[in-house]
């Protein structure tokens, strides 16, 4: 196997517009970044990912890009980029931008220019389809944040398809020249030095071409994976892009990967395929939705999470490589989604990051997860930000599926917002975010959990996080070791060993708020050292060892 960096190397993602502000105008930027790079280092992580930081008329935060090669302007300058990328580079940080391949911004020039006429030389950069004879769209295709997937355009009269908001119509990657200018803008800024790209709905470059309507009845989170995803040329797209772009450089691909299955995701990130370095799974993050982000919310089984990772640790192990995350900034926050943010804060956020550091596949964290941030609590639509949670809000409020009370209840547990308040650096006014008040609230916990707080305290998460990431460079076993399970069907403990060479770790984690004693057989193992432990209290014999609510623990054994 290719042991490459960006394997073992740990990705930090950073939502700029809320992780530091430098001149107190209540929104995040580049020059708040490159002021908090020595703390970024401190983590023991080796690649920043950056959410879009280019020209953007912000309707979805970013991900509709109206200029790629411009940055966008409330985060400063090109030479604050550069800054950016040097002072990184000096301390060995890798920086990744986020590359938004399958759309653009209703404002960018191509869109604006392709919408002038049927006969502009850039209408086919886009995909544009006459209304169907009852005048309606041309097929019952969904947007991902909601209506139709298509909008008519009054002065051409035909519809132009989005698959996200109305604001970010799709491209058209049948036509070379959107393919080139693509791969043009991947250039410019790998040829400014960065080292690699994680791209935005990378899955759904290819369309089918005939259109069809889709049944609904098949609930969304297959529609993506049947109809939406893994296109006719897809393959041939990414395998084109590697050839023209991404191998004359030593930079890597982290495919977002939604609506890749464990089945297919070979095909993307095969070694002899030569297309993607890795995709970014979307399984665990999404295992319990299947019709719709909102509406399946149900508290998740320790048994489906094993599944999902025992199924994707194969995929691994027949050649390719996968990225692993258990939050990002279109998620809640994964204390509050997977561990107990209340009575267990500390102890199951450490918990958590026990599991994503001995998973093998890049593990990726997001920002404020270091110090284990929880959702927000939201009274009023008008307080919410994000463009799908609003989306939903409003379509209820027409369907009256859900009562309004409901409906917010939902995007307080789901939304995304909740993963997008400014980063808590310390109990000042704004969390020490900002000067001003912020573009999104500040969650009003920050008093209580905050990074200066957190580096003072030696048994704070921030502190687990580094020694564990520390533990993970030190010992290789914890990114490329042979995985193999005890007690599967235990629904609350998890309990796995990884093996690489002479090296044998076992991995213990409590997922319940009760004790459970734990049934593995340590059976010729003379040796056994604790790499690391939650909680202070330490077995005396590894016969019966019981675990204290989301207790974890790694031994080395031998
Ligand atoms: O997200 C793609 C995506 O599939 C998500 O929409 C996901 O399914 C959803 O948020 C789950 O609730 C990417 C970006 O990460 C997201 O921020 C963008 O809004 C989206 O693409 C469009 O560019
Ligand atoms: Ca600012």
């Amino acid at each position: 196997m290719n042991l490459n960096w960006f394997k073992k190397g740990v990705v930090y993602q950073i939502y700029p517009r809320s992780f530091k502000d430098s001149n107190a105008d209540g929104i995040g930027d580049l020059k708040g970044i490159t002021s908090k790079l020595d703390y970024i280092k401190s983590l023991n992580v080796d690649i920043i990912w950056i959410s879009p930081i280019f020209k953007s008329p912000n309707k979805d935060n970013g991900y509709d890009v109206s200029d790629y090669c411009a940055i966008m302007p409330e985060f400063g300058t090109m030479s604050d980029f550069d800054e950016l990328l040097n002072e990184a580079h000096q301390r060995d940080l890798k920086i990744v931008l986020d590359l938004v391949p399958n759309h653009t911004s209703d404002k960018h020039s191509w869109f604006k220019k392709a919408k002038q006429s049927k006969n502009s030389p850039y209408r086919d950069f886009y995909i544009w389809k006459k209304p169907s004879p009852d005048g309606g769209p041309p097929n019952n295709w969904k947007s991902f944040f909601g209506g139709s997937a298509w909008t008519f355009d009054d002065s051409t009269e035909e519809y132009y398809l989005h698959l996200f908001t109305k604001y970010q119509p799709d491209l058209n990657w049948e036509n070379p020249k959107v393919r080139e200018g693509i791969y043009e803008v991947m250039r410019f800024w790998l040829d400014k030095g960065i080292d690699g790209f994680r791209m935005d709905v990378v899955s759904l470059l290819s369309k089918d071409l005939s259109f069809e309507n889709i049944d609904p009845n098949i609930g969304f989170r297959k529609i993506i994976e049947k109809h939406y995803a893994n296109g006719p040329k897809i393959h041939q797209y990414l395998h084109e892009m590697h050839e023209k772009v991404m191998k004359h450089y030593d930079a890597f691909s982290m495919g977002e990967g939604v609506g890749i299955t464990q089945d297919n995701a070979h095909l993307y990130v095969g070694e002899d395929r030569k297309e993607l370095d890795m995709i970014y799974h979307f399984d665990i993050l999404e295992n319990n939705i299947i019709n719709g982000k909102y509406e399946d919310i149900s508290e998740f089984e320790l048994i489906n999470i094993k599944n999902i990772f025992r199924g994707w640790q194969k995929v691994m192990t027949k050649g390719g490589w996968i990225a692993n995350a258990l939050g990002n900034h279109d998620f809640a926050r994964l204390v509050s989604r997977f561990g107990n943010d209340k009575k267990y804060h500390k102890e199951s956020a450490k918990m958590l990051i026990t599991l994503m550091a001995t998973q093998n596949g890049t593990l990726n964290i997001y920002q404020g997860d270091e110090i284990g941030m929880t959702n927000i609590q939201l009274d009023n639509i008008e307080e919410v930000n994000d463009i799908q949670s609003r989306n939903f809000y409003y379509e209820n409020l027409e369907s009256q599926k859900f009562s309004e009370e409901e409906a917010l209840e939902m995007i307080n547990n789901e939304g995304r917002d909740n993963a997008r308040t400014p980063m808590q650096w310390n109990k000042e006014d704004y969390a020490g975010f900002s000067e001003i008040q912020p573009w999104l609230q500040v969650n009003p916990n920050f008093e209580k959990i905050n990074v200066e707080q957190q580096i003072a305290d030696s048994e704070s998460v921030l502190n687990y996080y580094r020694s564990i990431l520390a533990l993970k460079k030190e010992h290789n076993v914890f990114t490329y070791g042979k995985f193999e399970e005890f007690e599967k069907n235990n629904k609350n403990i998890y309990t796995y060993s990884k093996t690489l060479g002479y090296q044998k770790i076992v991995v213990f984690l409590n997922f319940s708020e009760f004790e459970n004693v734990i049934d593995y057989e340590f059976g010729n193992e003379k040796n056994y050292d604790l790499l690391i432990n939650n909680y202070k209290f330490v077995t005396k014999t590894l016969e019966n060892i019981c675990l204290k609510p989301y207790q974890s623990i790694i031994f080395n054994v031998n």
